[in-house]
C-alpha cells in the first residue's frame, strides 16, 4: 500500500449508524419521517420553531445513549499514530470527540451546542431547547441548535479547502454523497493528485468519483483499512 503523508477523512451518518444513531436516507432514515424543508432549514425554523426544537430535542435524547463504535475509535488511532490526519465530519453527534479525535472539523455544526440568533454566542447545550430558552449571554429568547441547515454555510470551508488541496489521501466514510459542498470534496482532493477511497455500506451517489471502494459496515471495514494504512506508515 502507498505511504501517505497528508490524509483528509470525510465522515457521514453511516459512521454513527452502528452506534444506534439513525441515518438520513435509506430504510428508516430520518427523512422518511420528517421533511427536510420543515426541520432542517432556516425557513422551517421561522415557520414552526416548536416543531424544529422538537426534532433536535428528540435527536439529543437519542444522542445521550450513543457511544463511539469501533470505526470512530479506529479513526482516532489513525490520527494518533499517523500524525497528519484531518477529520471533517458532516455528523452533528459528538462521537468523534468521544473516541479521542482531536484534529476535527464538525462542518455541519454540533447537536450539543446552542446558538443565540440575537447575539451569535454559541454555548455547550445537552438539554432540551425551546422558544422560551433564554440566551445566557444577552438574555434574548432566540436560541437555536448550533447546526448548519440547508441553505446555510458549512463551517471552516477555507480550512477544509486548503487541506483538500494539500492531501495525498482522501477517505470518505459512511456518506451518501448527496449533500454539497461535502459531496464535492472528492473532486477537490483528486484535483490535488490525491488517492480517493470510499468506505461505505453500499456504493454512494458519488461512488464513480473514487479510485478505490471498500464495501461493508463501518465497524468492520474502517479498523481493517486503518490497520493497512498504519502498517505501511512512512
Ligand atoms: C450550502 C445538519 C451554500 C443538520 C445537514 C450544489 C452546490 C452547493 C449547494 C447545493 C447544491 N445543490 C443543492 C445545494 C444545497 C444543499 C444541498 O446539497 N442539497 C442537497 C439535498 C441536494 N446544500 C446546502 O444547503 C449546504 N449549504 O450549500 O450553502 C451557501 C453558499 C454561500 C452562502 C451561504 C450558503 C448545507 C448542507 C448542510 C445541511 N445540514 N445536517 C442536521 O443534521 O440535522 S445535512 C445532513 O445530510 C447531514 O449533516 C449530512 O451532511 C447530510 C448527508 O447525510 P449523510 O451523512 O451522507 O447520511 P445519509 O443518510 O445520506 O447516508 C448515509 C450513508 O451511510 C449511506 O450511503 C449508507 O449506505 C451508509 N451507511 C449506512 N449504514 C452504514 C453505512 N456505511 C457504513 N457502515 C454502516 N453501518
Ligand atoms: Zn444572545
Amino acid at each position: 500500500m502507498e505511504r501517505y503523508h497528508n490524509i483528509v477523512v470525510l465522515t457521514g451518518a453511516g459512521l454513527s449508524a452502528e452506534s444506534g444513531l439513525g441515518t438520513f436516507r435509506g430504510p428508516g432514515g430520518l427523512w422518511e419521517n420528517f421533511r427536510i424543508e420543515d426541520v432542517a432549514t432556516p425557513e422551517g425554523f421561522a415557520r414552526d420553531p416548536v416543531l424544529v426544537h422538537g426534532f433536535y430535542n428528540l435527536r439529543r435524547s437519542w444522542h445521550k445513549k450513543a457511544r463511539p463504535n469501533a470505526a470512530h475509535l479506529a479513526l482516532a488511532r489513525l490520527e494518533r499514530e499517523h500524525g497528519n490526519v484531518l477529520t471533517v465530519t458532516q455528523n452533528i453527534d459528538a462521537l468523534h470527540e468521544a473516541a479521542g479525535t482531536k484534529n476535527l472539523i464538525p462542518m455541519h455544526g454540533e447537536l450539543e451546542r446552542a446558538l443565540c440568533a440575537a447575539c451569535g454566542v454559541s454555548a455547550p447545550w445537552t438539554e432540551d431547547l425551546s422558544i422560551e430558552t433564554l440566551c445566557q449571554a444577552c438574555g434574548a429568547a432566540a436560541m437555536r441548535p448550533d447546526v448548519v441547515w440547508f441553505g446555510e454555510m458549512p463551517r471552516e470551508m477555507e480550512r477544509i479547502d486548503e487541506a483538500l488541496g494539500a492531501c495525498d489521501l482522501f477517505i470518505s466514510i459512511g456518506t451518501s454523497g448527496t449533500v454539497y459542498p461535502a459531496a464535492g470534496f472528492v473532486m477537490e482532493a483528486r484535483a490535488a493528485g490525491a488517492h480517493a477511497v470510499e468506505l461505505n455500506l453500499e456504493p454512494s451517489d458519488g461512488a464513480d468519483l473514487f479510485l478505490e471502494r471498500i464495501e461493508g459496515p463501518a465497524t468492520e471495514i474502517v479498523p481493517a483499512y486503518v490497520e493497512r494504512l498504519l502498517c505501511t506508515r512512512p
